[in-house]
């Protein structure tokens, strides 16, 4: 196994951007929505047949499609359960304070109508409507923050991207006109059509030069000051760090800022045969555990072609939001807390609250805290009825409840001074 690096410098945070006001409301925020969502949903993991393994929206490179093959899934493209209202009061009703939806991923259809290219979602489907238009007025409406993924590097579909080595010859190619005329053009577009945007969030900057990452991070904040660069942009240029997919480092990251994306089961893009979901339980635990390091939690959706979210996705989301409206307060706008590094539980802080997650309960009941010097705890979840006993024996904090945990998924006990 390859060593994870978590925080490669090329996914890193601009220096000084750790101080930077304009993120404060994504460091409250916590917990977003990714949404992976273009043609590749139509294949759905299977082309001509075969199953092709790995993340959907990768399909093209994994099978190697020639572009005027993988180009006949436009016209097939005509998601008539897409309703953008229904995703945004999903999001909502997760706990979700914002959302990243793909406007171009890798194999370049373009989910917004751009006068770049023809090959997008007004101007090459039946469908022909502006998916991401729809979605900005709903965003609008229930005051949600809306994001945009965009990938700048690789583009399998522009003769000029990087990444099709199937179609193209790298050598013959020229990345920089590619960024100059088609990219910064296409960020424009969509800083300048759908209001504000309040993440850019590239990806996959490999091939990228340095000049490019910055001249791209000088677009995006004169066009729209407020919006923030994801680290993926790359050169350690982006307002906040990414770490790797689905990775959630080890440690306390008290000198960035970060965000961990990640999916419910193993693809982005819509997959038929990946049914391999996690617990709603663990998807609690992965928030508070990136919550309790300092990070954000961007978790996937991927609609289906018809633009349908897929019911496992459904019933985890809500079930974490049920979860945070009886727990929210643990976690939006806290900060790391004191107890880092602990077998079985997981801190945060706000003000002179602390907050002890409680991932595996004690069957005894008792839980020994090192010495925190507070004086009374309370279950947070107003409907635990269990008694509760916080006491300073010595050296340590000494918790003692029911011998059977009170929530089914991460008990959360609110100790004050
Ligand atoms: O948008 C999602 C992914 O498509 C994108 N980032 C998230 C947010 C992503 N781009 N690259 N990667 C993830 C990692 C790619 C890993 C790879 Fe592979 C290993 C590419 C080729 C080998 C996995 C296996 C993907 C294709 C085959």
């Amino acid at each position: 196994m390859t060593e994870i690096e978590y925080f490669k410098p090329e996914r890193g945070q601009r220096p000084g951007a750790n101080q930077d006001p304009r993120l404060d409301w994504w460091r409250a925020a916590k917990f977003g929505m990714f949404i992976h969502w273009g043609v590749y949903a139509i294949p759905a993991g299977v082309w001509k047949g075969e199953h092709i393994p790995g993340i959907g929206e990768w399909i093209m490179l994994r099978a190697e499609i020639p572009i005027a093959e993988y180009e006949q899934l436009a016209p097939q493209f005509n998601p008539v359960k897409y309703d953008a209202d229904e995703i945004v009061k999903l999001a909502k009703s997760a706990g979700q304070k914002y959302i990243v939806l793909t406007s171009k991923h890798h194999d370049g259809f373009c989910m917004y109508g751009t006068k770049e290219t023809d090959y997008n979602i007004v101007d090459g489907t039946p469908y022909g409507q502006d998916i991401l238009k729809d979605l900005a007025e709903a965003c609008a409406r229930e005051g949600i923050k809306l994001g945009l993924y965009y990938s700048q590097t690789q583009d399998w579909h522009h003769p000029n991207g990087f990444g099709n080595t199937w179609d193209f010859n790298e050598d013959e190619q020229d990345f920089v006109d590619y960024i100059d005329n088609y990219v910064k053009p296409q960020v424009r577009e969509i800083l300048s059509n759908y209001g504000p945007i309040a993440i850019i969030w590239f990806d996959t900057p490999k091939i990228i030069g340095r000049q490019q990452s910055q001249e791209l991070l000088e677009l995006v904040h004169e066009l729209q000051p407020d919006c923030l660069v994801c680290g993926r942009l790359g050169n350690q240029l982006g307002d906040y760090a990414t770490a790797q997919d689905n990775a959630i480092p080890p440690d306390l990251q008290a000198e960035i800022d970060w965000e961990t994306p990640a999916t419910i089961n193993d693809t982005w893009g819509f997959k038929t045969q990946d049914h391999n979901w996690k617990s709603t339980t663990r998807l609690i635990q992965n928030l508070v555990e990136i919550v309790s390091k300092g990070g954000n939690y961007l978790l996937n959706i991927g609609p289906d072609a018809e633009g349908a979210i897929p019911q496992p996705s459904v019933e985890r989301l809500q079930g974490m939001g049920a979860w945070l409206d009886a727990h929210g307060e643990s976690i939006y706008g806290t900060v790391p807390g004191p107890l880092q590094g602990q077998e079985g539980y997981r801190t945060t802080r706000k003000g002179d609250a602390i907050y002890v997650h409680i991932f595996d309960w004690p069957p005894s009941g008792r839980l020994v805290l090192p010495e925190l010097e507070v004086k009374s705890g309370t279950w947070l979840d107003a409907g635990v009825e269990s008694p509760l006993a916080v006491n300073c024996v010595g050296d340590s904090t000494v918790i003692l409840g029911p011998a059977a945990a009170p929530n089914e998924h991460v008990t959360v006990i609110k100790l004050t001074k």
